[in-house]
């Protein structure tokens, strides 16, 4: 099937790492350092836990720009039974995001930068509305990585989702274009780890998630109505979205 294909097509990257360069190459690969290098250091006392809830920390910045809110988002969450690759593909991969989105009215790929290995997608998407705010869209690409750190660990995945600009996506009024940096970057852990390692079992995976949101509604939006949406939200969808690929993964082989 085209899934297990393009999950193929990912990893067999992985070995060889002679990518094509393409148009957005170069802003790609700073924008993913600089995620690799920023997002799993700890909060410093500047941030406020919003949401607390098991393994799963919710922080927050208030800070606006221009009387616009545009709060930076930090999570850290422990998920078990799943590898980082796992978590990275569900969260990547279009055919499975209506599944677990709850605020979008539709998402659409509208490019696939490299079709020999399609690690960056630009996906189109038109977030429900929040009355009486004008409605939000959004367009950015999408890039899913796998890094390794050294010769025993498990690598690293990371997914960043950037905004851009598209010829297949011009701003049309009435709708307002957010700006958003997001990245969800997983490290997975073998706990108790058995001798062999073909006998790893999912019930000693454990899988280390942070996930990173900056956005700018684009537009004014009543900062006290986006600051209440965006607290219960958040969880809301790391909850859900984790839970999704639990499910999904539970009775499949482990892909590392
Ligand atoms: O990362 C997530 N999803 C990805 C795949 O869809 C992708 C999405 C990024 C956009 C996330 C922001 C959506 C905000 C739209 C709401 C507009 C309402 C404006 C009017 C308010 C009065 O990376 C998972 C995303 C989980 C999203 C939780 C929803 C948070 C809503 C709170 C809004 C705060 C940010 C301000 C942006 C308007």
């Amino acid at each position: 099937n085209t899934n297990s294909n393009a999950i193929s097509k990912v990893s067999a990257q992985k070995e060889t790492a002679k990518h094509k360069s393409h148009r957005l190459s170069n802003e790609i690969e700073r924008i993913v350092q600089d995620h690799l290098k920023y997002d799993r250091e700890n909060v410093s006392d500047l941030w406020e836990l919003i949401h607390h809830e098991g393994e799963m920390k919710v922080y927050r910045r208030e800070v606006e720009e221009n009387g616009i809110v545009v709060d930076p988002l930090k999570c850290f969450h422990t998920v078990k039974g799943v590898t980082g690759r796992e978590i990275c593909h569900y969260f990547f991969d279009p055919t499975y995001r209506m599944d677990w989105e709850t605020t979008l009215d539709s998402t659409k790929v509208i490019e696939t930068l490299d079709k020999d290995n399609p690690d960056t997608l630009i996906f189109f998407q038109l977030h429900k509305r929040v009355w009486p705010s004008a409605q939000r869209d959004s367009c950015f690409w999408s890039h899913i990585r796998c890094v390794s750190t050294g010769e025993e660990d498990q690598p690293l995945w990371i997914v960043v989702n950037y905004t851009t600009d598209h010829a297949q996506a011009p701003i049309k009024s009435p709708f307002v274009r957010l700006v958003a940096n997001v990245a969800l970057t997983c490290e997975t852990q073998i706990i108790e780890p058995p001798l062999n390692p073909k006998d790893i079992k999912r019930e000693n995976l454990l899988c280390k998630l942070t996930y990173v949101a900056f956005v700018n509604p684009g537009g004014w939006a009543p900062a006290a109505a986006l600051r209440a949406i965006a607290k219960r939200e958040y969880p809301k969808f790391l909850k859900r979205f984790t839970s999704y690929v639990i499910e999904q993964t539970r009775d499949q082989p482990i892909l590392f």
